[in-house]
């Protein structure tokens, strides 16, 4: 008797750490059919809410000679057109919205390779449900209300920061609203005020654990015990070395800003695969090149479709992003389906150190100044873990000289006008006319040595 009752407490136990690991239990661990109903019923409302309130998809749904009413349940979701970045630029910059301005409460826009960033509208709901998406997210990674979280994803159009921020005041967590950059400052606030989960981007992880090592206090002077890693791609070779070096348990977050930010996708304690929040998010995916849906388990690229968002919703957003999807129960008890790391992108957009880079946006940095020829190689790489990069750019005769001191102004100049465009500092080598190789095809202009 004594024990069976042993066993009972055992398990009892084990079930109230589960459940305070789940945010919201009632959506998290649904059965799929209920699943599919409720994604059903969001699907009718939605497909009737986009063509009665934005032009873009009613013009879309006439041209397809589609109705609302043709769309039943989750399975009618293929007759729905797609969307893309395209579609945002040329609607840039409000014109997708499906609400008043008086309902936008808040405005994220992300860089994109015309200049004109890719901006995204959300309303008081929007921001509500994107909150409770990343305190899934959180409470899934074993953070409460206890513990302090240092937010050093970058605040500002950006939707780490804010996102990040957000989710954890929602758990009833403590912010430091540390943003990215200055390091040495992040080791001392993280020492000093206890920090307990770090949110930032593996690289910038990696960069920190580096300097975590060098500093003056020992390990056991810091409280550190979770990271929330995402907004790059990073492997698990990645993982194991971020939580070997910083002596924690390294998640993964994804995330996308077209369809919120932080929080689309998250790990659970099982780390076997980013669980997505379905019930406001449908996956799919796509064979890239056909757009036709590719068997359960396949790589393809993902695709969603809002369901509950009221500011700008997208059907069908076609993100880039290669992975695959898997549908059986997670062993954390969580029926929402899980990701594969994200493999890479289907387009040419490189992430550098957190940051989207296309190579278009290079060309036209450099065409906007008088000195330079329209002829650049850009390598990526990794060392020690953090992004490299070294930009090549020729320079044009009567600019070129052997003189150092202008050839080093020129360089300046260049990765100046590159920091304050992109965003990101580059490595500029300035190089002689016509000392980049030219191509009588496509030219290759970046070579990503990393291996991610
Ligand atoms: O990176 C949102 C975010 C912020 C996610 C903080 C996670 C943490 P964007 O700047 O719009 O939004 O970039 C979205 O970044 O389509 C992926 O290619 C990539 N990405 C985001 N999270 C991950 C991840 C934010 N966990 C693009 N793994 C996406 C791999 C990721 N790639």
């Amino acid at each position: 008797i004594l024990l069976a009752y042993s066993y009972l407490c055992q398990g009892y136990t084990q079930l109230k750490t589960r459940q305070k690991m789940i945010w919201n239990e009632t959506i998290e661990c649904m059965s799929r059919e209920q699943l599919r109903d409720l994604q059903s019923q969001r699907l009718r409302k939605m497909a009737d809410y986009v063509y009665h309130n934005t032009p873009f998809y009613r013009k879309k749904f006439q041209e397809m000679g589609l109705e609302p009413g043709d769309i039943r349940d989750i399975d009618d979701i293929v007759k729905l057109p797609f969307t893309n970045k395209l579609d945002l630029r040329d609607n840039y910059p409000f014109g997708l919205t499906a609400v008043p301005m008086s309902q936008i409460v808040r405005i994220h826009a992300s860089s994109g390779t015309t200049g004109k960033p890719v901006v995204v509208l959300y309303t008081r709901k929007d921001l509500a449900m994107w909150t409770e998406a990343i305190s899934r997210a959180f409470t899934a990674y074993g953070a409460t209300k206890n513990d302090i979280f240092q937010v050093s994803y970058g605040y500002g159009l950006f939707t780490g920061g804010l996102g990040a921020h957000d989710g954890a005041t929602n758990i009833g967590a403590s912010v430091i609203p540390m943003s990215s950059g200055n390091t040495q400052k992040q080791i001392t606030l993280m020492h000093d005020f206890g920090t307990s989960v770090l949110c930032c981007t593996p690289s910038y992880a990696m960069f920190l654990a580096e300097t975590l090592k060098d500093c003056e206090w020992p390990r056991d002077e810091f409280k550190l015990r979770i990271g929330a890693f995402g907004a790059e791609p990073w492997t698990e070779e990645m993982r194991h070395k971020l939580e070997t070096s910083l002596g924690i348990k390294a998640y993964d977050i994804y995330g996308l800003s077209e369809i919120s930010g932080p929080g689309v996708g998250y790990e659970c304690e099982c780390q076997n695969g980013t669980h997505l929040n379905e019930d406001y998010f449908y996956p799919e995916i796509l064979n890239p090149e056909t757009g036709e849906p590719m068997p359960e388990g396949q790589l393809g690229e993902l695709t969603f479709t809002h369901l509950t968002k009221e500011g700008m919703p997208l059907l069908r957003y076609r993100t880039h992003d290669l992975t695959a999807l898997h549908y059986e129960k997670c062993a954390c008890g969580r029926t929402l389906v899980r990701m594969d790391r994200i493999l890479g992108r289907c387009d040419d957009m490189l992430i550098i150190r957190g940051v989207n880079v296309f190579p278009s946006q290079i060309e036209s940095v450099i065409l906007s100044l008088p000195e330079y020829e329209p002829h650049f190689l850009l390598t990526v790489d990794r060392k020690d873990n953090t992004d490299t990069s070294e930009l090549q750019v020729e320079v044009k005769e009567e600019y070129y000289t052997d003189e150092m001191s202008t050839m080093v102004g020129l360089q300046k100049k260049l990765e100046a006008e590159l920091r304050s465009v992109i965003g990101l500092g580059f490595k500029v080598r300035l190089v002689e006319p016509r000392a980049i190789e030219r191509s009588t095809g496509k030219a290759k202009r970046v070579i990503d040595k990393r291996k991610l």
